[in-house]
């Protein structure tokens, strides 16, 4: 009986512990990230949207969501069989290879935070909440 209840006890610590550690996963509820457009070879005015993340989803997946509520945002993207997607249009404007266009994927992590360029593309890079995305328009 003794250690019926020491067990139940036990028990009831370890899922006290374990709660608070869950519900700090943020697994619920949006999380919003600022997607901003920069052109920088046209210099046309900067466009900031903002999407909604489930938790830990790859950037793709709230593009995609954005896309298909807001028809100010569109883009298109290229598979490439090594890397995944490769974003190839932003709102109409695609970087073209014999120009050396390109769109590049930057990010500013945290209020005036610094600007960092992923190491990966927009099918494996995961946002944090908060973040806002800088796709640039740009030349190699
Ligand atoms: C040149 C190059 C580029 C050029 C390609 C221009 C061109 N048309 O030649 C440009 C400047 C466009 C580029 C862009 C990016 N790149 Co790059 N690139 C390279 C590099 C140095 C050589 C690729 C190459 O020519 N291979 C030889 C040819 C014969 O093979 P290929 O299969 O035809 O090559 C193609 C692919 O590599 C593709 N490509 C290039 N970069 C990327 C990135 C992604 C995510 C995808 C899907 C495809 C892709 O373009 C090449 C030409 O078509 C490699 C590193 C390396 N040493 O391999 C990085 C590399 C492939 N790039 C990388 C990255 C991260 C990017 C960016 C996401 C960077 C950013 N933050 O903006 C962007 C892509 C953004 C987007 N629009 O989706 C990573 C990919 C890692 C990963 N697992 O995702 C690599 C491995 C470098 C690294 N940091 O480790 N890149």
């Amino acid at each position: 009986m003794m250690s019926m209840m020491t067990i139940a006890s036990f028990l009831s610590a370890a899922l006290l512990l374990l709660v608070p550690g869950i519900l700090t996963e943020k697994a619920y509820g949006p999380n919003l990230i600022e997607l901003t457009i920069v052109n920088s070879i046209s210099n046309a005015p900067n466009e900031t949207y903002s999407a909604d993340m489930v938790f830990r989803g790859i950037l793709l997946g709230a593009m995609r969501r954005l896309q298909e509520t807001n028809s100010d945002f569109k883009f298109t993207y290229t598979e490439d069989p090594n890397y995944g997607p490769f974003l190839e249009s932003v709102n109409g404007v695609a970087g073209v290879n014999a120009e050396h266009t390109y769109w590049e994927l930057l990010v500013q992590t945290g209020e005036n935070g610094p600007v960092i360029r992923p190491d990966v593309g927009i099918g494996c890079y995961i946002p944090e909440p908060n973040d806002r995305i800088i796709l640039k328009f740009t030349k190699w």
